[in-house]
Parts: structure tokens; sequence; C-alpha cells
């Protein structure tokens, strides 16, 4: 049995979770395939969150409070980069998470591709699936904003870690996505799955991204096995994060069947909706309602057998 889940940040992670310990039941294979739209390079290094994010939590090394980073984590560099008015002030490097950093940015310079650098660096977390960037070309997520008057486009991070999202925001584009090829090994696992699972992770600026790489949505849909995704919305809230805000922009409703109606039946054998959510429909997708609350890893794991009973 081959499962492959598109994943963003701490979603996708904890998602991942239930997946790796459902996979350690039945004997199956994971694949992640991460969301790199939120990669950044600052202060010279390059910063991939969602992948860092899966790696930390699935390896052991996560801060659960913050969300993203590690845990235990000392901020000595941070404040040195501070003393100095390093830009970007906003954006704070832990000293742990720096490490990863340096290693990733020396191996990318030496002219390793990301997907060998991230295997490279679970080869120390041993996060249990194998874990695919989407890409391993530049694919950033840029949000379209009004900035004193002017319309400009600011990267994700900046969008998020800076502004919190609070600017007037025409739309987000994933800037270098046109040329972007899917990373090696991508679209064969795809086309080798038993089941595809779409983490309950944001769909516009983690979801998304992703099936942006050209040939990357078609592989999806068109894959002979069952697609079912996962809500990350519950009762109307986005629990965590900033979906309720970047679905907003898209357009979408923040809703259960708002976003199983974003991804669409074209897309979508299957979606699993909280039991708050009981009764929500997606034309032309089977929905059924399950708790979808990640509070452990056994409330997971019965989250994840509920989508492959649905697959
Ligand atoms: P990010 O990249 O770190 O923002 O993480 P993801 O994109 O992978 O996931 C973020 C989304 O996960 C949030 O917008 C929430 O909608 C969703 N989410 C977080 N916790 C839960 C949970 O316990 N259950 C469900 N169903 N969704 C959740
Ligand atoms: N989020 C913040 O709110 N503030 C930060 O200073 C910050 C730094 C940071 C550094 C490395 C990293 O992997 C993630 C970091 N995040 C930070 C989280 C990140 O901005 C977003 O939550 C994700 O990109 C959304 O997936
Ligand atoms: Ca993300």
């Amino acid at each position: 049995m081959r499962i492959v889940v598109l994943a963003g940040g701490i979603g996708g992670a904890r998602f991942l979770v239930g997946v790796r310990a459902y996979a350690r039941e039945v004997g199956a294979e994971v694949t992640a395939v991460v969301n790199v739209g939120d990669d950044a390079s600052m202060h010279g290094l390059r910063i991939c969150p969602d992948l860092d994010s899966v790696m930390y939590t699935l390896g052991g090394g996560a801060d659960p409070e913050r969300g993203w980073g590690r845990v235990g984590e000392t901020w000595t560099v941070k404040g040195e980069l501070a003393a100095y008015g390093a830009e970007p002030t906003w954006f704070g490097l832990g000293d742990k998470d720096i490490a990863t950093h340096l290693v990733r940015s020396t191996m990318l310079t030496a002219g390793y591709p990301l997907s060998a650098v991230t295997e490279a660096l679970c080869d120390r977390w041993q996060p249990g699936v194998r874990m695919l960037p989407a890409s391993d070309d530049r694919l950033e997520t840029h949000a379209v904003v009004d900035l004193d008057g002017e319309q400009k486009a600011i990267h994700f991070q900046e969008w998020w870690v800076r502004y919190r999202g609070n600017l007037p925001t025409e739309r987000f584009v994933f800037v270098g996505a046109e040329s972007a090829k899917p990373a090696p090994g991508v679209l064969d696992a795809l086309a080798a799955a038993d089941v595809v699972l779409l983490a309950p992770s944001n769909p516009v600026v983690s979801i998304a991204p992703i099936l942006a790489v050209p040939g990357l949505r078609e592989a999806v849909a068109t894959a002979a096995a069952p697609v079912v995704g996962i809500s990350p919305i519950i009762g109307g809230s986005p629990v965590r994060g900033m979906a309720d805000k970047c679905l907003a922009i898209v357009g979408a409703e923040c809703t259960a069947a708002g976003v199983g109606s974003l991804y669409g039946a074209d897309l979508l054998d299957g979606w699993l909706v909280d039991t708050t959510d009981e009764g929500a429909t997606v034309p032309g997708v089977t929905v059924r309602a399950v708790p979808l609350w990640m509070t452990d890893e056994q409330a997971t794991t019965a989250m994840v057998r509920a989508a492959m009973e649905l697959a």
C-alpha cells in the first residue's frame, strides 16, 4: 500500500503524524509532497518553513506551542543580528534552527537540488516518511498588496510575519511556478499511489502552490488512486493560522464546503469534514463527517483511518 500526502506546514505535519501511525499499523509506505511556496532567503540563508515544520514535527524536534521552529530554542544570533540592525528584523531565526539553514544553504550553493538536501537533513531526523519538496525549482508565494497607496508584490513571509496579513490584498502569485518542474520522484509517487490525501493544510498558500507546479495538478486529478481531502476548516473557523484571510482573498467561503468546492470534483473523490459540519455538500464529491481535531496522535490516526475508509 502506497500513500501520498500533499502537505503544508503545521497542519500537514500534524496530519502526517497520524498517517505515519496508520502506515505502521497496516505496513504502508508514505510519501509527503511538501509546499515550497513559503521558502525565502533571509540573512543569506535559505529557509524552508513547511519542509522544516514537517521534518521537525515527525522527527520529534518541533516546538509544539509556537508551531514552527525547534523546541528548546535560544535566540542569541537573532539578538546579535538586531544589534547590527540587519534586515529583516521582523523575521526571527532561532540558534538551533539556523544550523539547519546553514547545512541547507551550503549544500544548495554547492549545487545539490533541494530534494537531495532534504534527504540529507532527514538522515538526522528520520521522519519515517519519504519527504519530497513539490519542486526543486524556486517557486515563491507573493502577495499583491496595497502599501502606502502603491500596488506591490511582497513575499508571503513579509505579508504574514511582518504585517500579519493585515494589508489590502488583491491576490497571491506563485512566482516561478510556470517554469517549475515537479521534484524527482513526485510524479512517480503519484502514479504508483494507492491513495492520495490532501492534508488539512491551508488550501490557498500551502496546497495551491503545490498544485501550481505544471503537471502536478493533472497528476493528482488523473491518478488511478482515489483522492481524499481533509477539511482544514472546522465550523467556519481555521483553527489556527491565516486560512480565513487567504480564503477571503481568493473569494472562497471559509467553511468546510467552501474549501471542498475550491478543490472541486475534478481533483477530489472524497472530502472529510468535521462532525460540526455534518450535512456539508460538495457537488460531485462524497462527503463524510468525522471528528477532525488533531489533538493527539490517536485522534489524528482515527482521522486517517476514516480517510482511508472513504477512499
Ligand atoms: P502552515 O503551512 O504552517 O500554515 O500549515 P498548513 O498549511 O499545513 O496548515 C495550516 C492549517 O491547518 C490551518 O489553516 C488550519 O486550517 C489547519 N489546522 C490546524 N489544526 C487543525 C486541526 O486540528 N484540525 C483540522 N482539521 N485542521 C487544522
Ligand atoms: N513565524 C512568525 O510568526 N514569526 C517569525 O519570526 C517566524 C520565523 C520563522 C523562521 C523559520 C521558519 O521555518 C518559520 C518561521 N515562522 C515565523 C513561521 C512561518 O512564517 C509561517 O508560519 C509559515 O511559513 C506558514 O507556513
Ligand atoms: Ca505554509
